[in-house]
């Protein structure tokens, strides 16, 4: 079937909660994906960061159908030879005691949000009902009615309340925002390192270790949600490394999985993620041998395949490069990494038409927050694939 009469009938029976670019990706190899009518395309945004790896990466296909033949799932009722190895290697990457698996990303969020809780009624006496978390303005990170409830953002959240209390919400980047918000109920701080999507806000330098600062002084645990810049994207295996910090809670998901499956997980110390005792969380899907096989051969590729330096070194020339464009559309330009943003001035028009232009020209880029550019490829692309790109994007910003 075409393009037309694919987004005929997913117009008809899917939910609009959506408004994608109109191509049909039947196919994806590496940085490159294929539509129906086969073009091919240079993918930018990874699926959100979850294609590190690149699409479709052999490695974790073989491991993957390996698995799928031998066993599934069993639930957690029952133990499997995957789980506890993903666990070892998921507890020497973040240099962390324990990890809860999961699926999504906002699974894994939730999680961090009920570890802590309990780890302030339990460790800091707080009387149960009473505990708050501190977040950040624009922050992202997830879809459940808990998280849109502690969203800034009107579409995400307006009408879907009522919400989960105990949240207080403070400026991005603002440690003294930090130190004041915080009392004696307070457990908690959880932040992006790096807001993926308020535009890939970079904080000032030495937020992130001012900000552990602040919460080790004050018995506070800290939540890095490292969903998407981690494993590779900004330039390090974490973001945190950026600042020399270790949080308290590492959040990982997406490229966790190379992007074959939902793969989630919570990292943390013996004292923190051993508060649970059984029966007090899980999820049917969690933990299953496909999942933790699919995991542990993705994280081995990152590891193997250096993707993280590639992400420093094509990220820092990448950004170079993009800084030379004269173009009267560009306000500035953010990178960390191979995680890129290209703002806008206003008077552009919205990023959605330079996205749309660079479709015409081979490549998949998605706007975020209306005058923001993301770039964002698998970080297995080359430099020559980079330069490759860059005359595309310089030809847009300069023409259109
Ligand atoms: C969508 C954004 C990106 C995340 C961080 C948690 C989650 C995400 C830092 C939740 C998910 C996704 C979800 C996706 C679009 C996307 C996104 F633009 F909306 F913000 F990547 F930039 N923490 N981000 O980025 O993980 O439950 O989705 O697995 O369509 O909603 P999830």
């Amino acid at each position: 079937m075409n393009t037309k009469e694919l987004i005929k009938i997913e117009n008809k029976y899917g939910a609009h909660n959506y408004h994608p670019l109109d191509v049909i990706i039947a196919k994806g190899k590496g940085i490159w994906v294929h539509d129906v009518e086969g073009n091919k395309y240079l993918d930018f945004l990874s699926a959100y960061s979850s294609v590190n790896q690149g699409h479709c990466h052999p490695r974790i296909l073989k491991k993957m159908t390996e698995q799928a033949r031998k066993l599934t799932i069993t639930s957690r009722a029952f133990r499997n030879d995957q789980l506890p190895l993903l666990c070892k290697e998921v507890c020497q990457l973040t240099g962390k005691d324990m990890m809860l698996p999961m699926n999504s990303g906002a699974e894994a969020v939730e999680t961090a949000i009920k570890t802590v809780r309990k780890w302030g009624y339990t460790r800091k006496g707080i009387k149960i009902g009473k505990a708050e978390i501190i977040v950040c303005a624009d922050n992202f990170h997830g879809r459940t009615t808990t998280i849109v409830g502690f969203s800034t953002e009107e579409l995400y959240k307006k009408y879907f309340a009522p919400f989960t209390p105990g949240f207080k919400i403070i400026p991005y980047g603002d440690p003294k925002a930090l130190e004041k918000a915080i009392n004696k109920k307070t457990v908690g701080f959880l932040v992006e390192p790096v807001q993926a999507e308020a535009g890939v806000l970079i904080p000032p330098d030495g937020y992130m270790k001012q900000v552990r600062e602040i919460c080790t002084r004050n018995n506070i645990l800290l939540l890095a949600d490292e969903i998407q810049t981690g494993l590779g994207r900004c330039g390090k295996l974490f973001a945190c490394d950026w600042d020399g910090i270790k949080p308290d809670i590492y959040i990982l998901g997406k490229a966790l999985s190379g992007g074959f499956y939902p793969v989630s997980a919570v990292a943390a110390s013996k004292d923190i993620l051993g508060v649970f005792t059984p029966g007090e969380h899980g999820s049917t899907f969690a933990g299953n041998p496909l999942a933790c096989a699919v995991a542990r051969e993705a994280l081995t590729v990152i590891k193997e395949e250096k993707l993280a330096e590639n992400s420093a070194k094509l990220g820092a020339y990448f950004v170079e490069k993009l800084r030379s464009i004269q173009s009267r559309h560009v306000k500035t330009i953010r990178g960390r990494g191979l995680l890129i943003g290209i703002e806008l001035h206003k008077e552009a028009g919205g990023a959605r038409r330079f996205c749309e232009a660079l479709l015409k020209e081979g490549m998949l880029c998605k706007e975020t927050h209306e005058h923001v550019i993301r770039l964002a490829p698998p970080l297995v692309i080359t430099q020559k694939e980079i330069d490759w790109a860059f005359a595309r994007i310089k030809k847009v910003l300069e023409t259109l």
